[in-house]
């Protein structure tokens, strides 16, 4: 790869250029030297029992090639990518019970680091759920719904408590065809039961329950994370924070989260800032402590406490070479083992601390919520320690950029009417209207084997540009917070004239970040809450709403893609051709015809970013029409675009002081 492509993110793709030049290895430098196994990449080999693996290539293989035990090539795609879900899901599904069990500790009083800081939150949960809480103690209640959530992790028959939060329609359509989950571990049990040799070779039914394991994890194991962590932590609002490389400090002492799991995340933040630490950090040379995060764990900690994000997925190694991290501490998922080789060049210390991640050649220090604390300092300690040990050169990045993070659903309807009148009427009419095209969740993954970012940042102009809000979560909004375009100031200069009419009038970005991969499910409550209000759709499906998912690589993606295809919504993944389908055409045909027919929703792959946006917008538009709304003209609403002036700018500013008052009222 020539110089200038590997990242779209300016400030990694310099430490790129100075790691080729010091000759350190990272994934950009791997995804050119490793292949993909040209079988194993469209799905097509079947590794399920040592009669195999088989190999279902040729030509006629749809109709003619079998494994030995006769699998046909559908049987065999829709297998691997029901595992693919069972993956997905599982990780979810345990980072939301780690989140029960922390809650089921703070409820009980066995631990003092955590406590229910939204009782609100907790209330309207426990209400949804049918835990009594009036004149209830807090921390019955909370106990109790920590109940109820460990119970349907394990539910055996009937229902999750969640699924009654859907639509009505919604309800419907997942029963007509059989897909409403029961427990999540129970959902994922059957699906790697179903995908053994000899087991279920139906491709539809095979797919069927992959969208029920994927449901699980939607309408279960995240959405139950993301409102655990709301009440624990508090549900966010709008913060302004700062991202890119250039969040990291010379004089201080650098302590990178990393992973998933706001809990000893959270704890850090807490400790950070006691006095005794940062006199500590001064006596070894330091002027104090400064946080920086990545990934999700940062997604979680930008929104509620803003705590800058270095980025997303590809820039994990690229914090090391800064040669400005003390400690690297990682909890869960999405964690390169290639963090510890790079940091033996440098002298930062990796400490996992979750027993489902260890790493070789990592200092492991187990977490546990019920001393999170001690913990936490522990490891700040240590990052001290290490200030004095920087020695080696790293690739220096001043960069930095405003962002604001922390659109909750919860916000989103408050800033539509604030605290006694909030709604979703204004956003439904503007829709309605046509000022706002439509909806599209740009979410999931960056990843080294496309222009890293690069699909995110284009698709999201291109969206704004066409009247499109973008929601965003993941390393989907780590792409845009490095890139400068989490501001209001993206309404001004990018957006086409209804959005940005709308966004000037709410006062928000016309890019909204709302959160962690979890936090999809915060996406799912909006699209409820939208239908409930009235006037576009009365369910998921069949709103003007799109999912996209650019550069995508891990299962969890798959799982979140299919329960948003599952609960109405057309999903396109992108990034590097073929798919993990592309072997066969009845499995493409499933999901995306049947499944369109059944749901209303779809997963399709599109490696084209072009076509990835025309397809968007045809998705939008066809539901437009659908629901008889006017038809959408650009440039219709608003004044004639013009670049931003200095009087522009402080109109903007202007604007953005008086929207201040609202931000963290929620
Ligand atoms: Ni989502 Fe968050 Fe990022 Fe992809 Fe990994 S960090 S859970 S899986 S890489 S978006």
């Amino acid at each position: 790869m020539s110089k200038g492509i590997k990242s779209a993110d300016p400030s990694a793709e310099k430490i790129i250029d100075w790691s080729m030049s010091q000759k350190i290895e990272t994934c950009f430098d791997r995804v050119e030297t490793m292949k993909p196994c040209p079988i194993g990449e469209t799905g097509a080999c079947c590794k399920m029992c040592y009669m195999g693996p088989c190999r279902l290539v040729g030509k006629n293989a749809e109709e003619e090639v079998k494994g030995i035990c006769g699998a046909s090539l559908p049987t065999v795609v829709a297998r691997n990518l029901v595992r693919m879900i069972a993956g997905g899901t599982a990780c979810h599904g345990d980072h939301g019970r780690d989140m029960v069990f922390t809650l089921e500790a703070a409820a009980k009083g066995e631990t003092k680091d955590f406590r229910i800081k939204d009782v609100r939150k907790l209330y309207r949960i426990a209400g949804i759920i049918g835990v009594e809480f009036e004149g209830r103690p807090v921390n019955d209640v909370a106990l109790d719904v920590a109940h109820k959530f460990i119970e349907d992790y394990g539910r055996q028959r009937g229902e999750i408590n969640y699924i009654k939060r859907a639509p009505q329609k919604t309800q419907e359509r997942w029963r007509k065809w059989g897909v409403i989950p029961r427990g999540v571990d129970r959902e994922i049990a059957e699906a790697m039961d179903r995908t053994t040799m000899g087991m279920d070779s139906d491709p539809d039914s095979l797919l069927s329950h992959g969208l029920r394991t994927a449901l699980a994890n939607g309408w279960g194991g995240s959405m139950i994370s993301t409102d655990v962590s709301d009440i624990l932590f508090g549900t966010p609002s709008p913060i302004k924070a700062e991202a890119s490389m250039g969040i990291f400090k010379e004089n201080e002492v650098n302590i990178v989260i990393h992973g998933h799991e706001p809990s000893l995340a959270e704890t850090i933040v807490d400790v950070a800032s006691d006095p005794d630490l940062i006199a500590y950090a001064q006596s070894k040379g330091a002027k104090g402590i400064n946080l920086g995060g990545l990934c999700c764990t940062s997604n979680e900690v930008l929104m509620r406490r803003g705590i800058p994000t270095a980025g997303g997925f590809t820039n994990q190694e690229l914090a090391i070479l800064t040669g400005l991290i003390e400690a690297m501490v990682v909890d869960v998922q999405c964690i390169m083992p290639a963090i510890v080789e790079v940091s033996k060049k440098f002298h930062t210390k990796v400490i996992t601390t979750s027993e489902k991640a260890r790493i070789p050649g990592a200092q492991h220090i187990q977490f546990d919520e019920h001393k999170a604390r001690d913990i936490a300092k522990e490891i700040i300690r240590l990052a001290i320690d290490n200030f004095q040990n920087r020695k080696a050169e790293g690739s220096k990045v001043t960069q930095k950029y405003p962002v604001i993070a922390g659109f909750s659903h919860e916000y989103i309807e408050y800033m539509q009417g604030g605290r006694w009148r909030a709604s979703f009427r204004p956003l439904n009419d503007a829709i309605m209207a046509g000022r706002i095209r439509g909806v599209a969740g740009v979410v999931g993954c960056d990843n080294p084997r496309v222009p890293a970012t690069g699909i995110h940042k284009y698709l999201v102009i291109e969206l704004i540009k066409n009247d499109v809000l973008v929601v965003t979560t993941g390393c989907g909004s780590q792409a845009c917070g490095v890139a400068g375009y989490l501001t209001p100031e993206m309404a001004l200069e990018n957006a086409g004239p209804g959005l940005r009419e709308i966004c000037e009038a709410i006062g928000i970005p016309p890019i909204l970040h709302m959160g962690a991969c979890v936090d999809n499910t915060r996406i799912l409550t909006v699209a409820t809450a939208m239908a409930a209000e009235g006037g576009l759709s009365d369910e998921i499906g069949n709103m003007p709403a799109v999912g996209i998912a650019p550069e995508w690589m891990t299962e969890k993606a798959i799982s979140i893609g299919c329960y948003f295809a599952a609960s109405g919504v057309p999903v396109i993944f992108g990034g590097r051709p073929p798919s993990p389908i592309a072997a066969s055409q009845e499995i493409i045909r499933i999901m995306s015809d049947v499944w369109y027919e059944r749901f209303r929703g779809c997963l399709v792959f599109e490696s084209d970013p072009e076509r990835i946006l025309s397809m968007t917008l045809e998705y939008i538009d066809k539901a437009r029409d659908f629901l008889k709304l006017k038809k959408y003209e650009p440039g219709r609403f608003g004044t004639e675009r013009v670049l931003m002036d200095m009087a522009a700018r402080r109109e903007l500013e202007k604007a953005e002081r008086a929207a201040k008052p609202h931000i963290g009222i929620y």
